[in-house]
């Protein structure tokens, strides 16, 4: 690596940008930006991991949402920046660098380049410190909303090397300060998997009695795959990996396939989830089709006759991370989401391609246990053809086609349409009673639970209860899904706040994450909210709560009008069949007053890992996982 020259800071543009657009620079002021802070300052401990000077990084969330974050790297440089004459500590933190991974032009580029975040996440913050060891002592220097109030100054004596940096999210920007400890856990063992050997350590002390995580994984990426894995049946035990640089572009991959009828993979770039794919994912995919194709020629699995092997059905049980790490990555797509380096392609192929095949040639069992399931993958894919079909055909002799239970709203326009889809015939009568028919339509639930997981697409079609939704949302499934017919541009999944209908949600989010995912990806499905407590009293309207901290906003707010707490009676719904059409009308469809949460692709990935495992056919990690997240499958935040 090049000597470190203060001067190759290039000075650019003051903070007062940053707070002035704050979503150009962190995406958005929602929980979803605030938890995007912690991210820009961890990515900066990484990319000292990545530059080989730290192998630590240590987490906090203090109380009152209070972040630090420590690495024991090489510690943010101190010496004097000779333009601006300022220590080059205080010049990472309040000088914006780049023009921001959310627009703006210029995106980030990892490996090597710190600190492009510091001075974004400095500005956002009521106050902000930033310690540095270099060696010989402990240095500091402190800020408010991006401004110095302490300059740069020694502590203390001190042989370690490192950075700390300790920060409070600024409430004038954002819409909330809480920080939700589960959503910072998942990006850091996600960040742990990604980068072997990095050890991640986290602690939510706003409570005392809480404990410290540990994430660090030797095995990188295998890990990945075996965590994701772990109910599942492996077909070759030992998880195939292979890690190479080619052309600046550095390729590692980690792939396992499992008794599943699903396909798994999920690709990164610059430890960046590619939601939605791209030139990586696309050499992979090309790659290993290759690979099978050419490996069923040789050895006369396939005769001169047969047409290839479609990468779909090769793909049928993967589980597969595919990482890369590229300097200038172009990220294209609705969410930015998606590597558009169209060089990455052929390098992720031919590496894949040459990998697989010496694999395949090195372990014939494994090959022909795989090549089997692809072949009755190809069966089942030409089966559900023929289902399809005859759905077409149906569709095409009767007029009526949709489900019996729909009760379809009059406006035909799917930008003003929604769908309610309800669990019980109770609450799914209320909806239908207390909706606005000329644009709200009502799908009861009912049917048995279906493993999405165990089941090929061609018995999807005749599922008693997933084949009533695939036909009122008009689009299809998996290859077919078309999102121009979609019938209803919000899909709203309304179901009790208990393990019935955690249950319920979580098979409607993998579903539509295995077999609809552009209807995630592009923000079309919500989950209403329904009240858990009415308060009421005479000659008062009924004040409806949506969670206990709502209740106590509600109480406050009531006693400040001198309305005392002992005198309003309390009732707490525990399902929705308990109101009424006018009261479900008035608290959890009316547009005016109700609550919806969008799902986010990450929720539904969670609810995706949770059914695998809830679902799988391995008792013993369902018992155990049942028994660490009881509290979240019966919450209602999946
Ligand atoms: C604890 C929370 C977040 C960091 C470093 C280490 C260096 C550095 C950071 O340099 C300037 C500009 C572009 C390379 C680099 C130290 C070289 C020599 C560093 C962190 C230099 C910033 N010695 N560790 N920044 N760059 N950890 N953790 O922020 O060219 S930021």
């Amino acid at each position: 690596m090049a000597k470190y020259d203060e001067n190759q800071i290039q000075v650019l543009e003051g903070l007062e940008a940053v707070r002035k657009r704050p979503g150009m620079y962190i995406g958005s002021v929602s929980e979803r930006g605030l938890h995007h802070l912690v991210y820009e300052i961890v990515d900066n401990s990484v990319d000292e991991a990545l530059a080989g000077y730290c192998t630590e990084i240590n987490v906090e969330i203090l109380p009152d949402n209070v972040i630090t974050v420590q690495d024991n790297g090489r510690g943010v440089p101190l010496g004097m920046h000779h333009k601006v004459h300022k220590p080059a500590i205080e010049v990472v933190y309040t000088i914006l660098h780049a023009g921001g991974k959310f627009g703006g032009g210029g995106y980030k580029v990892s490996g090597g380049l710190h600190g492009v975040g510091g001075s974004v996440v400095n500005a956002l913050s009521e106050w902000m410190s930033v310690q540095s060891c270099n060696g010989d002592g402990l240095y500091e220097i402190s800020f408010e909303r991006g401004k110095v109030t302490e300059e740069l100054h020694k502590i203390s004596d001190s042989k370690k090397t490192g950075t700390k940096v300790t920060f409070k999210a600024d409430s004038q920007i954002f819409d909330t300060t809480i920080y939700n400890a589960d959503t910072l856990i998942q990006r850091f063992r996600e960040m742990a998997f990604l980068n072997k050997g990095l050890k991640i350590t986290f602690w939510d002390k706003r409570e005392e009695g809480t404990e410290q995580l540990v994430f660090h994984y030797e095995g990188g990426l295998k890990s990945f795959v075996e965590y994701l894995n772990k109910s599942k049946e492996p077909i070759n035990k030992d998880i195939i990996y292979f890690e190479t640089e080619q052309n600046d572009v550095q390729v590692e991959v980690a792939l396992q396939y499992t008794s599943a009828y699903s396909e798994n993979i999920l690709s990164f770039v610059n430890n960046i989830h590619t939601a939605e794919g791209g030139t990586h994912l696309d050499g992979f995919k090309r790659g290993l089709t290759k690979a099978f194709n050419d490996y069923a020629r040789n050895f006369n699995i396939l005769k001169e006759k047969d047409p290839n092997l479609q990468g779909e059905d090769i793909r049928e049980g993967i589980t597969a991370i595919v990482s890369v790490r590229v300097l200038e990555p172009q990220f294209e797509g609705q969410t930015k989401t998606k590597l558009g380096n169209s060089n990455v392609t052929g390098i992720v192929s031919s590496i894949t391609n040459s990998k697989i095949s010496i694999y395949l040639e090195e372990n014939p069992q494994i090959a022909k246990a795989i090549l089997e399931k692809t072949i009755s993958a190809s069966r089942a894919r030409e089966a559900a053809r023929k289902a399809r079909e005859l759905v077409r055909r149906k569709s095409a002799l009767e007029s009526t086609t949709l489900p019996g239970k729909l009760a379809d709203c009059q406006s035909k326009d799917a930008s003003k349409c929604e769908i309610y889809i309800v669990e019980g015939d109770s609450a799914g009568g209320s909806a239908k009673q207390g909706r606005d028919r000329r644009f709200q339509a009502i799908l009861p639930l009912w049917g048995k639970m279906i493993n999405v997981e165990k089941t090929r697409a061609d018995k999807i079609y005749n599922n008693d209860k997933l084949s009533p939704v695939i036909v009122a949302l008009g689009a299809g499934i998996g290859n077919d899904f078309n999102e121009e017919k979609l019938r209803y541009h919000k899909i709203i999944l309304m179901a009790d706040a208990d393990v019935d209908g955690a249950h319920i949600r979580t098979l409607l989010l993998t579903f539509f994450f295995r077999y609809m995912r552009p209807l995630i990806e592009n923000g079309y499905v919500y989950i209403a909210q329904p009240p858990l407590f009415k308060l009421a009293k005479r000659g008062m309207e009924d004040v409806y709560c949506y969670n206990e901290a709502d209740l106590e906003i509600k109480l406050k707010e009531l006693e400040e009008k001198g309305i005392a707490r002992d005198s309003l009676t309390m009732q707490r719904y525990k399902g929705l069949g308990e109101m009424d059409s006018e009261q479900l009308w008035e608290t959890t469809m009316n547009p005016e007053k109700r609550i919806l949460v969008k799902v986010e692709l990450e929720d539904a990935i969670k609810a995706d890992e949770i059914f695998s495992v809830l679902m799988g056919e391995n008792v013993e990690p369902r018992r155990k996982f049942i028994e660490e997240n009881a509290k979240y499958v019966t919450n209602l935040d999946i």
